[in-house]
């Protein structure tokens, strides 16, 4: 899609099993979507994303799929995605779905046949190296633990997955599969969806089998599958299908550096509209579940400096991988929820917003493995049990940075479970639903609004430069967008700022934490925030 089309624009994720249940199985599903339609209407967003929805074992969330071209039964049919893109379209937003292609589910149909034999046709649409039991063919690592390898006995080969066992990775050095993909990408936009996120797409092409990391330890054990050397024909490939139907695009692009981030995102001759970092998830050390705020200010100034020249960046506090903003950005308050709206919602770029980070969720009280499902999540736990920690202490290290707190359901008012089901919810709704809702949270809702409606209708805003001020202060977090100024004081300290380079009395206050003029002296509280804008 053309960046003038975009930039101006604001989406929000949808993780659809936890979004809104229409017919009391406790799961959410697409009519539970079309129900809360005009919901993102007033809220303002211009598209959602949904998180996958194609069918799937569900062993990581939907990110295994078994069959491209259909919808898991528990989220609906076909017919339902046609209706809600129907009803999204005529009211004005935008549909984009998850294209997960690093990888398939190990019950597709093609794994299945790749596994039969080492001559089946579909034996190199994945990725088999010779291997013994008890010695793997290299010692790359998978994302969610131990070797990125697992052993066939029957054809004693190994096959590679970056993820779980059960998400074995596509060869796309394979023309045959490139063509698949391509067919269906294509299919997909036929059928009226309009982009995608693309899921690690920057896993997509790895280093030869013999390239051997020295060490685990000095070395990044991901590197020979992070953004290498050959991936730009690939995304070269998908562009030109992009392009061809105007799809928006957005990249889960971790590894791929803020250098060169510009070349995926340039506004002509990128391969998406934007990307994803993954960097500024930095959680503090003896801290768990905590974000250094420095740090993470830091990391967004690097990218938004970097970005500026040729680059678009896609702006994020929370998706359904992260625990919620909240807790580890916050201290669980309001004023911090509100503080860090302002702080990300205004920066160069398109921001994102994830379910119920709009009415300030939290993370998940878990007491219990149980209440849990990101199946790396129960695995590390299996493991800490084996090496001789406790239950609670196990559940307590795990759960600290986990992705389960981003999944519970949303909590639409104080109604039994929160008024997300009327049957059993697949997963535990927050305790603190009675007060945390969408009925209660007017006042952060419209702050969600006017930021929305600032992204419209302020060009600046939309299409300005960006500079940072006080780029080493540990709390305030402040930048220009030409005429804007916005102030942003992240922490439990005062922040004390001297503005008086800044003509003061030219600025106007255009929302704030309290009503406030631009002083040359300025104190600020704990998560105190302000825009002001120049005459
Ligand atoms: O996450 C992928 C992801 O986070 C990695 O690409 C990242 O590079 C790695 O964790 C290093 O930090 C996506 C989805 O968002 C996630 O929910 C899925 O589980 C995963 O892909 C597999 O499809």
């Amino acid at each position: 899609m053309k960046k003038e089309n975009f930039s101006h624009m604001v989406g929000y994720q949808i993780y659809p099993k936890s979004f809104k249940d229409s017919d009391g199985d406790g799961i959410g599903d697409l009519q539970g979507i079309i129900q809360k339609l005009p919901y993102l209407k007033d809220l303002g967003v211009d598209f959602i994303w949904i998180n996958p929805i194609y069918k799937s074992p569900q062993v990581d969330g939907g990110y295994d799929i078994s069959d491209f071209y259909s919808i898991d039964e528990r989220f609906g049919s076909l017919e339902d995605l046609k209706e809600l893109l129907e009803k999204a379209h005529a009211s004005g937003l935008k549909v984009i779905m998850d294209l997960v292609v690093n990888h398939t589910s190990d019950q597709h149909p093609w794994f299945i046949e790749s596994k039969k034999s080492k001559n089946n046709p579909y034996r190199d649409y994945y990725h088999w190296a010779d291997a013994k039991p008890d010695e793997m063919p290299n010692n790359w690592q998978s994302f969610f633990g131990g070797s990125a390898w697992t052993y066939d006995e029957k054809t004693e080969q190994a096959y590679f997955h970056v993820f779980a066992k059960e998400q074995p990775d596509l060869n796309w050095k394979n023309p045959q599969v490139r063509q698949e993909i391509y067919k269906m990408i294509r299919w997909w936009l036929e059928f009226g969806v309009d982009g995608f996120r693309l899921d690690a797409i920057s896993h997509i092409q790895k280093e030869n089998w013999d390239f051997k990391i020295k060490s685990l330890k000095g070395n990044d054990p991901w590197q020979p599958f992070m953004n290498v050397s050959g991936i730009e024909q690939y995304m070269s490939d998908l562009k030109e299908i992009f392009d061809q139907y105007d799809a928006l695009t957005v990249g889960e692009a971790s590894g791929v550096t803020s250098t060169e981030a510009p070349d995926w995102t340039h506004a002509s001759s990128g391969y998406l509209n934007m990307i994803f970092e993954l960097e500024h998830n930095v959680r503090q050390e003896g801290n768990p579940g905590h974000t250094w705020i420095y740090a993470y200010k830091k990391i967004i100034m690097r990218w938004q400096k970097d970005m500026l020249a040729r680059g678009w960046n896609a702006l994020y506090l929370e998706n359904h991988d992260q625990p919620r903003a909240i807790s580890c950005f916050g201290d669980g308050s309001m004023a911090s929820a509100k503080c860090l709206a302002v702080s990300y919602m205004l920066l160069r770029g398109t921001p994102f917003i994830y379910q119920g980070q709009e009415i300030g969720m939290s993370n998940f009280p878990f007491t219990d493995i149980a209440q849990t499902d990101a199946t790396e999540i129960r695995r590390a736990y299996e493991a800490l049990l084996a090496q001789g920690l406790t239950e609670k202490e196990a559940l307590d290290k795990v759960m600290a940075n986990s992705r389960d707190h981003s999944r519970t359901p949303m909590q639409w008012d104080d109604s039994p479970n929160a008024g997300f089901t009327s049957g059993k919810p697949w997963m535990p709704i927050h305790p603190d639903y009675k007060a945390i809702n969408v009925k209660n949270a007017q006042e952060l809702l419209n702050l969600y609004k006017d930021l929305i409606r600032l992204r419209h209708e302020e060009e600046d805003i939309a299409q300005g430069s960006i500079c940072f001020l006080f780029e080493h202060h540990r709390t305030a977090f402040v930048y220009q967008r030409d005429a804007f100024l916005i102030i942003t004081n992240l922490g439990k300290t005062k922040a004390h700022l001297d503005f008086s380079e800044l003509e003061t009395k030219d600025y106007q206050h255009i929302l704030g934490s309290r009503k406030r003029s631009l002083e040359e002296k300025m104190s600020l509280l704990p998560w105190e925030y302000h825009v002001f804008k120049k005459n």
